[in-house]
């Protein structure tokens, strides 16, 4: 189950060659490419032409320099970054990240994944991901706008409706879509909704693209349970992270009956035994801007504060688990924990956020595991029905909008189920994602000649 064959070994060798250090690419190109053994022993095909050589180099990386003012009047440079993976489907597509963290080898793992991701949702669309180590943390609103209009000045000669559509991902959500969609529609003079995703109802947003991908990682593990004959109802659940995707997991789960009882931030976690009570937690991070902290602050005796350090939100006994802050958050010991503790199914909102390690465990110990690729689908799914609205100058209802967001989870969630069966690892979810994405886009560019 974990090794890679050995037709596809000096691939994986040539990767970690060409990009030495990057080690986040490495590891996400060996995911897939332990789960491509099988495709090439079945179909020896997909060894010819270097398809799959071809299908882990990006088709195009551009690095530049973001200079702005602060509000001090100094001068502050950043790097920005924009991954063009694959376009054998579609324009590129995916999101930018503002985090210190940001590199060169990040962007290039989260644009790798995203071509997948995109290939299972069915919709047509190429793979990309951009972002800059710009820290938001404590810049006031004009400083974002500033740097989101230099990071534009650069990045709009590379966008486009029919080239490569950026939208939101960590540090940036409506706010940052609006100054960059404002700053491109300035320098071009054309108003092109279709440039990005992820804007505001008032000018040509989806309904329903906000909370798309926690409720789309909600459906997708609720397709799972289901497979066992079983739901979120009366279940206990933890979700990490506090932000866009953990927000709307939480209220999604929460319709479904279940029973969030943690989330966290990077300064730490909360506890509450009642449930989270989401209208606080939204008015602590989407209107005040503020730490997790302050939720154990407003609730008192009742929930609990644990700072990063003194224990992980993975050490809270749950049935259910859903990860959804960032790469490489949940370890093997945490994944040991977590099943010593009972989990049933881990849903993957954030983008690798499961450790190797972790997966191995999670797998070996039969749990249900929805691989990010395919469980947080649901933000570009959503994303790409924004572009359907834009290109027929139409606006759908949420209802609309939810209702199709659902019924592709739903399908996206087949595909790799029945994927994994037919390859001969029946509920191994990890395998029939890959393999799914990876025929779709291999079948593409074998259509498509050498280029
Ligand atoms: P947000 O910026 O809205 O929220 C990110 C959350 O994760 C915050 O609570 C943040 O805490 C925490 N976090 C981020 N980095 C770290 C870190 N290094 N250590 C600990 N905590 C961290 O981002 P999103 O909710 O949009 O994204 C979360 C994940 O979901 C990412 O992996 C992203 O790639 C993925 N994703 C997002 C989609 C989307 O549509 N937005 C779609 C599919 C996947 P703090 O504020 O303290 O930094
Ligand atoms: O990781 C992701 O899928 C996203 N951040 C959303 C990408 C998009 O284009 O909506």
């Amino acid at each position: 189950m974990n090794s890679i064959d050995e037709k596809l070994q000096p691939i994986l060798a040539e990767v970690i060659r060409r990009n030495a250090g990057e080690t986040e690419f490495h590891q996400a190109v060996h995911e897939v490419l332990e789960s491509l053994g099988r495709v090439v022993a079945k179909h020896p095909h997909y060894l010819e032409q270097a398809l799959v050589e071809r299908i882990c180099e990006p088709e195009r990386q551009i690095i530049f320099r973001i200079p702005w003012i602060d509000d001090r009047g100094q001068v502050q440079i950043n790097r920005g970054f924009r991954v063009q993976f694959n376009s054998a489907l579609g324009p590129y597509k995916g999101g930018m990240r503002f985090h210190p963290s940001v590199n060169v080898g990040i962007i290039k793992f989260l644009s790798f994944e995203q071509t997948f991701k995109n290939a299972l949702t069915g919709m047509p669309i190429g793979g990309a991901k951009g972002g800059s180590d710009f820290d938001p943390k404590g810049r006031s609103e004009a400083e974002i706008m500033r740097f989101c209009q230099s990071l534009v000045t650069e990045l709009h000669r590379h966008v486009g409706e029919y080239t490569d559509v950026p939208a939101g991902d960590i540090g940036v959500g409506g706010r940052e879509i609006g100054y960059m969609f404002g700053q491109f529609k300035r320098l071009t003079n054309r108003y092109e909704a279709g440039v990005i995703t992820g804007k505001a109802l008032a000018y040509g947003g989806s309904c329903a693209r906000t909370e798309s991908t926690g409720y789309g990682n909600s459906y997708f593990v609720q397709a799972m349970l289901e497979t066992r004959g079983t739901g979120f109802d009366g279940r206990k659940v933890v979700v990490s992270g506090s932000g866009n995707v953990a927000i709307y997991t939480i209220e999604k789960v929460q319709s479904f009956g279940g029973k969030v009882i943690a989330c966290s931030d990077s300064g730490g976690y909360v506890l509450d035994d009642a449930g989270i009570d989401l209208a606080l937690l939204k008015e602590i991070k989407e209107a005040r801007r503020q730490r997790i902290s302050e939720y154990a602050k407003a609730k008192g005796a009742s929930a609990r504060f644990v700072e990063t350090g003194r224990g992980s939100v993975w050490d809270i006994p749950c049935e259910v688990a859903m990860p959804s802050a960032t790469q490489n958050e949940l370890s093997g010991r945490d994944a040991a924990k977590l099943i010593g503790n009972g989990v049933i199914a881990v849903g993957e909102g954030a983008n690798m956020p499961c450790t190797p390690e972790a997966i191995r465990a999670f797998r070996e110990a039969g749990i249900l595991f929805g691989p990010g690729k395919a469980a947080n689908a649901g933000g570009v799914t959503t994303s790409a029905l924004e572009m359907q609205q834009n290109a027929s100058r139409d606006t759908w209802t949420f209802e609309k909008t939810e209702a199709r967001l659902a019924s592709i989870m739903r399908s996206i969630h087949d595909l790799c189920h029945a994927t994994a069966e037919e390859y001969g690892a029946p509920g191994d979810y990890v395998l029939g994602a890959n393999i799914a994405g990876f025929v779709r886009v291999a079948e593409a560019m074998r259509m498509l000649g050498v280029i």
